[in-house]
């Protein structure tokens, strides 16, 4: 493994806050850098892992590279909150062992209360295979010891990609664990496999809890979550190399799955290998990972952001629900406007103006064929991103090929609405480069876009092709950092 040369992995908590402060305020003046949403002080990171809420308070653990925003060297970094929207950075969790099964990345994992012990489960590599490993702590999570057993599980059952075996992702049911692990059929498309343990350690492989086709779902997949929902059981994957993630819902019944819905979420856009979980209050949380689009290389300093946190549900067909956790409503910092307005065709907004935004928007249907908004717009209109509702073709689309007159990446997103009615509720925060979009509860989706212009700023309501009427709020959010 290469030696860690960038930042410091084996800080103690006062130095690591010091270094964490120092760092972010190098980037206090990057445009298309959030600031409400997490991602390290700087460097890189991808998937959320091992999210707990542990005596009241929610740890955040994530694939961080120290040695630059490029994916490599992958340790498990850390943070704190006690409401979902604050985060405290905390030291490096995980650090590769040199010699060790995860000499060459500590991989994505969960983590799980074992009888009080806080434990995480996580896949290492090392030259190019992967494993299942444990991590314990007996300082209240901030420092861990690995398990002198690991790996606790080495290698996948016959018929399964030897070298595709990851992201555990573990749960306690009648006294025994289980676990899901992501993989792909040899012959076929991916697969998450089924085991269980009478102690984390010990494990048995029951059999596959759901195999895929190449054609419809990839060769394969990673970052399996498998849990209950209402009374159904819901299992999400990351199809790789595809880059999208699908669900299924069905029930679960003497250790079989049986899917009788399949859906994808946050269709086409940059969210990937989501984490989630069941926390206090019984809500089923997700977060994601919102990869880099705009081909920006190494010269930002930071690549990589974790979506905002989303609560999970089903409606009555079986069609997985999701709305931004509420407690965001506390970034709101100003109430910028509350309206209801006729729209002839574009009609600026000029009390909104910034990057750091949450919309509530009520389009209906009126004449027009498209109905939405222009985000990050210049005065002249030369830069801009277009959300809106298309009603001939009953989607919501996300329009980022103009919204940058420098930077690589912006396309077009869509994502199917079905049977949107005569109005569409659209929820969207803009936090720099970051937007997501939540379309009556049910469809997502994100962009990242990277205006190259300070002054593209503006908000526009747009019709087009007749009139439409709108009701919207719009608040200032402020900065979590
Ligand atoms: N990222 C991790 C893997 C996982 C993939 C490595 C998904 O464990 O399968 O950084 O982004």
């Amino acid at each position: 493994m290469t030696k860690p040369t960038g930042a410091p992995t084996a800080l103690r908590i006062e130095n690591w806050r010091a270094y964490a402060a120092e760092q972010r305020q190098r980037f206090i003046h990057d445009p298309h850098r959030p600031r409400y949403h997490f991602l390290p002080p700087a460097n890189w990171t991808n998937d959320p892992n091992g999210v707990i809420e542990w005596e009241g308070r929610f740890h955040l653990f994530y694939q961080y590279n120290p040695n630059g925003p490029f994916w490599g060297t992958i340790h498990w970094g850390h943070a704190v909150s006690d409401d979902l929207v604050f985060w405290e950075d905390l030291p490096v969790a995980l650090s590769p062992t040199p010699g060790g099964p995860d000499a060459d990345g500590c991989f994505s994992g969960c983590a799980v209360n074992d009888g009080g012990v806080p434990t995480l489960v996580y896949t290492g590599e090392a030259g190019g295979r992967q494993a299942q490993c444990l991590a314990t702590s007996t300082d209240g999570l901030l420092t861990w010891t690995k398990d002198p057993g690991n790996p606790v599980l080495a290698s996948p059952p016959a018929g399964v990609r030897p070298l595709d075996f990851r992201d555990p992702f573990v749960w306690r049911e009648d006294g025994i664990w289980y676990m899901v692990l992501a993989s792909g059929q040899v012959e076929g498309g991916g697969v998450v496999l089924l085991y269980r343990s009478p102690d984390l350690r010990e494990w048995e492989y029951l059999h596959p809890l759901l195999t895929g086709e190449v054609e419809t779902t990839g060769e394969v997949w990673e970052c399996p979550n498998f849990f209950p929902l209402g009374d159904r059981h819901v299992l999400i994957v990351s199809v790789w190399p595809k880059h999208s993630v699908h669900y299924f819902v069905g029930d679960f019944v003497n250790g079989r799955f049986t899917p009788e819905t399949h859906g994808v979420l946050d269709p086409d856009g940059s969210f990937y290998a989501p984490l989630t979980l069941q926390d206090s209050r019984g809500r089923r949380l997700m977060w994601g990972w919102l990869d880099e689009t705009g081909g920006r290389g190494t010269s930002a300093g930071w690549a990589g952001v974790i979506s905002l946190p989303r609560v999970l549900s089903l409606d009555a067909q079986g069609g997985l629900k999701l709305e931004f956790a509420p407690e965001l409503q506390k970034l709101r910092s100003r109430h910028l406007i509350s309206d209801n307005l006729a729209v002839p065709s574009a009609k600026a907004i000029e009390a909104v103006k910034g990057r750091s935004l949450e919309i509530r928007l009520n389009v209906q249907r009126g004449s027009a064929r498209r109905t939405g908004l222009s985000l990050c717009r210049s005065p002249g209109g030369e830069e801009e991103t277009l959300v809106y509702v298309d009603w001939e073709t009953e989607q919501l689309v996300i329009d980022a090929r103009r919204a940058s007159l420098s930077a690589a990446g912006g396309g077009v997103q869509t994502g199917r609405l079905g049977a949107p009615g005569d109005a569409v509720d659209l929820h969207l925060y803009l936090d720099g480069s970051v937007l997501e979009v939540v379309a009556d509860g049910r469809l997502a989706l994100n962009a990242r876009v990277y205006p190259s212009r300070d002054d593209s700023l503006s908000v526009q309501l747009v019709a087009h092709g007749g009139r439409c009427m709108v009701s919207l709020d719009v608040w200032q959010l402020g900065a979590i950092w």
